[in-house]
């Protein structure tokens, strides 16, 4: 080999590393982010992926139900190891932001957003905003109803029938937001002892108290179940896929949530973390949904609302307290009240 085939090849290896090293330092140079994803594990992964494409930021991605990721970020409290909390229902984000768990933030996505995800932000003092609504009910599973010969169920007072014994499935509301959200629900509808003698008489018909909110959806889909209870769009999830379901917005009256996002107090990644936060508020980010199989109603108002989301104006909804339901006692005293007065009880 010549000197100059030699320096050639040399120049030749420096331009590559070098490039290399600058993409490297390049990516290193727009940092890191850590999420606690509450919604379906589907949602989560494509989110993380567009926002590594648009931002460069790497993200690591932890899936959990609300009430375990509450969980988490009071015991990391002291060494936050999360930067965002995104998705999930709204309770526990106010409790957390009571708490002082999470950060005061005012995107400049805000104007852009529906009056009751503002509201959600203005009650949780700037700490939570909402990024989606949608309302409770059951789901039946077609088929295994007309096998037991059961009336079809419409109100929440017919899962109480003693045919459906073991038939109802539903989340433990200690860690699902789903399941505290029903809670919460009977109690503003029924008045708290009548509601609490419900769900005591309801526990006769559940065959089992699952962790996360939206298992019942897919357990009654499978036939594990005959009634499942979660948000109406979990069950239109399962029905777009081809299960023998029909979904209820119950006739006495049902709750909705406000899905929020909160950024962890102390986030070590802090800038990163509002850049989520601003993208996850535009129509681009909250698309995915939708292209997720998510029928939320998006809060954002240019974000198209897919079709196949349950139409809130159409269901009987209770003006949910949001304020009172989310507060840390109220929270906690109606949580001690359930294991102690329905879940200990024998079947
Ligand atoms: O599946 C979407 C969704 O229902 O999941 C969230 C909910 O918190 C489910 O998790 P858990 O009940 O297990 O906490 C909802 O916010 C969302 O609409």
């Amino acid at each position: 080999m010549t000197m100059t085939t030699f320096t050639r090849r040399l120049a030749l290896l420096g331009t590559v590393f070098g490039a290399a090293l600058a993409a490297s330092t390049g990516a290193q140079a727009q940092g890191q982010l850590t999420v606690y994803c509450g919604v379906q594990e589907d949602w989560c992964r494509p989110m993380v992926d567009a926002f590594e494409k648009a931002t460069g930021v790497k993200v690591s991605m932890i899936r959990k139900s609300s009430g375990e990721i509450y969980a988490q970020v009071k015991a990391e409290a002291s060494n936050p190891r999360g930067d965002v909390w995104w998705g999930g229902t709204g309770d526990p984000h106010m409790q957390a932001a009571e708490e002082n768990l999470t950060e005061e933030y005012k995107s400049p996505k805000l104007p852009e957003l529906n009056e009751w995800a503002v509201r959600q932000w203005e009650q949780s003092k700037g700490r939570a905003v909402g990024i989606y609504s949608g309302a409770l009910g059951f789901a039946y599973n077609t088929k295994l109803l007309a096998e037991k010969k059961i009336d079809d169920p419409k109100c929440w007072a017919d899962l109480l029938n003693p045919k459906l014994k073991d038939e109802v499935q539903v989340a433990d509301p200690n860690s699902s937001g789903t399941a505290y959200t029903m809670l919460a629900t009977l109690v503003q509808i029924m008045g708290e002892d009548k509601a609490f003698d419900y769900m005591k008489k309801l526990h006769a018909n559940v065959n089992q108290y699952t962790k996360s909110g939206a298992a019942p959806a897919k357990a009654t889909s499978l036939g594990e179940t005959t009634v499942g209870i979660a948000f109406l769009h979990d069950h239109v999830t399962m029905i777009v896929e081809g299960a023998p379901m029909k979904a209820v917005a119950p006739c006495e009256g049902t709750g909705y949530e406000i899905g929020s996002m909160s950024i962890i107090k102390g986030a070590k990644n802090l800038d990163n973390a509002k850049k989520w936060y601003d993208w996850a508020l535009s129509p681009e980010a909250q698309k995915l949904g939708a292209a997720a199989k998510s029928y939320q109603v998006p809060s954002n108002k240019a974000t198209p609302i897919p079709p196949q989301a349950p139409k809130l104006s159409d269901i009987k909804l209770i003006n949910y307290d949001f304020a009172k339901y989310g507060s840390s006692d109220e929270r906690k005293r109606l949580l001690t009240k359930w294991d102690k007065e329905v879940k200990a009880q024998p079947k």
